[in-house]
C-alpha cells in the first residue's frame, strides 16, 4: 500500500470547514487505501504565542474531531506531533540543507510575517516549512493530502528530498502533493476572494465545526453573494454561490452540475437554506461524536500513546538511516 501523512494544527480549538473539505474529508478516505499517518502538529502550533492549557486542551480537541470525522485506529495511524521527538530532530538536519534565500520565498511566511510586523515573528515561524518537510520526509510518504495552500510547502519538501538524496545517497521517498482541486480553497463566506482561515476570516467569515450548529447554519443563510439571480458555478464572476455550490457537492457528496440541474430557476434563498439544513445534519453527530471522545480521556489516552509507538517506530528507523548517512557517530 502507498503511504500517505498528513497533520493538522491545533491552534484554536475547533477546525473549520475549509481544513475538513480541503484536507480531513481525504484523510478519511485515504485510510481504506493507504499506509496512512495522520498528526495534530502542535510543534508546528507554537510558531505562534500559545497558552500553555489551552495548546494542551486543543491538541486533545483536534485529536478527538479527527476520530469523530472518521478517522479509525484500527485503519491508520492517529498521534500528536510532539510524542515522536524525531520530526525536531530531522527538523534540525533539513534546516542545514535549505537556503536561506529558498525558505525566504514562501509565500504563507512572506504573508504571515508582514501581517505580524518583524519583531512577533518568530524563527519558526520561518522554519515552520522545514519542520513540515521533516513530517513528510520521516514517514518516506508517497503522498500528501493538503488544501491547496500547502503546495509550495509541498514542493520544497520535495526539493529538499531531492537534495540530501544527491548528496548523501537515495534515503527519502520524493513525495507528491495530494489537492483535491474542487475543494482546495474554500473561501470566506464574507469575503469570497480569500480563503476560509482561522487567523484571518471575520467569525461570520468561518464555520468552525464546533460552534453552536444553528449559527453556522445562519453564516451559510447570510453568506455573501453577488447581485445576479442565476445558480451557476463561476469562480470569477461568481465567488460566492460557486463557494457555495462546492461546499455543498462535497457535503452531500453530489457534484457541482447536479446542484446547478436541481436549482435551475430557483433563487439564492432556497440553495443557502438547504446546505444550510445539509450543515445542520452534518456538524450535529459529528459535534456529538467529538464531545465523547473528549468525555472519555481513557480511551482517547490510549489511541494516541497506540499511534505515537506506531509513528515512532517508523520515524526511528528513517531517523537512524539519516544521522548515519550526515555523519554522526552512533552513541555504543
Ligand atoms: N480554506 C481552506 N480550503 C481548503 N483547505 C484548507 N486548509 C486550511 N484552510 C483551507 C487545509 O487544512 C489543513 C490543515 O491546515 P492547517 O493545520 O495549516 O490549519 P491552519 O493553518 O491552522 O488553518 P488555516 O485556517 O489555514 O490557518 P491560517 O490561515 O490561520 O494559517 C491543510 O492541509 C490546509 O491546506
Amino acid at each position: 500500500r502507498p503511504r500517505v501523512l498528513s497533520g493538522i494544527q491545533p491552534t484554536s480549538g475547533s477546525f473549520h470547514l475549509g481544513n475538513y473539505l480541503g484536507a480531513v474529508r481525504q484523510w478519511v478516505a485515504q485510510q481504506e487505501t493507504h499506509d496512512a499517518f495522520y498528526m495534530v502538529v502542535d510543534l508546528h502550533a507554537l510558531t505562534v504565542v500559545q497558552d500553555a492549557e489551552a495548546l494542551r486542551a486543543n491538541a486533545r480537541i483536534a485529536a478527538a474531531q479527527l476520530l469523530a470525522a472518521g478517522l479509525d485506529p484500527e485503519r491508520c495511524t492517529v498521534f500528536i506531533q510532539s510524542h515522536v521527538p524525531e520530526h525536531a530532530q530531522l527538523a534540525w538536519v533539513l534546516n542545514c540543507l535549505t537556503g536561506f534565500g529558498e525558505a525566504s520565498r514562501m509565500t504563507q511566511f512572506k504573508d504571515k510575517s508582514v501581517k505580524q510586523g518583524a519583531d512577533r515573528t518568530t524563527v519558526g515561524l520561518f522554519t515552520y516549512p522545514v519542520l513540515m518537510a521533516a513530517d513528510i520526509l520521516l514517514y518516506r510518504s508517497d503522498a500528501v493530502p493538503v488544501g491547496g495552500d500547502q503546495r509550495q510547502h509541498l514542493e520544497l519538501t520535495r526539493v529538499l528530498a531531492e537534495r540530501f538524496n544527491a548528496r548523501y545517497g537515495e534515503t527519502f521517498t520524493v513525495p507528491d502533493a495530494f489537492i483535491v482541486p474542487e475543494t482546495a480553497r474554500i473561501t470566506d463566506l464574507q469575503d469570497p476572494s480569500v480563503k476560509m482561515s482561522k487567523s484571518a476570516s471575520t467569525p461570520k467569515g468561518i464555520v468552525n465545526l464546533l460552534d453552536e450548529p444553528r449559527s453556522s447554519a445562519k453564516k451559510i443563510r447570510s453568506a455573501v453573494t453577488d447581485t445576479d439571480t442565476v445558480i451557476r458555478y463561476d469562480e470569477e464572476k461568481k465567488p460566492g454561490i460557486s463557494n457555495l455550490l462546492t461546499i455543498y457537492a462535497s457535503l452531500a457528496d453530489t457534484t457541482v452540475a447536479e446542484l446547478e440541474q436541481r436549482y435551475e430557476g430557483k433563487g439564492y434563498g432556497a440553495l443557502k437554506t438547504d446546505l444550510a439544513d445539509v450543515l445542520l445534519d452534518w456538524v450535529t453527530p459529528f459535534r456529538d461524536r467529538t464531545r465523547e471522545y473528549l468525555d472519555d480521556p481513557g480511551t482517547l489516552n490510549s489511541i494516541l500513546a497506540q499511534g505515537a509507538e506506531k509513528a515512532r517506530a517508523v520515524a526511528a528507523e528513517t531517523l537512524a538511516l539519516v544521522y548515519e548517512r550526515v555523519g554522526f557517530l552512533t552513541a555504543k
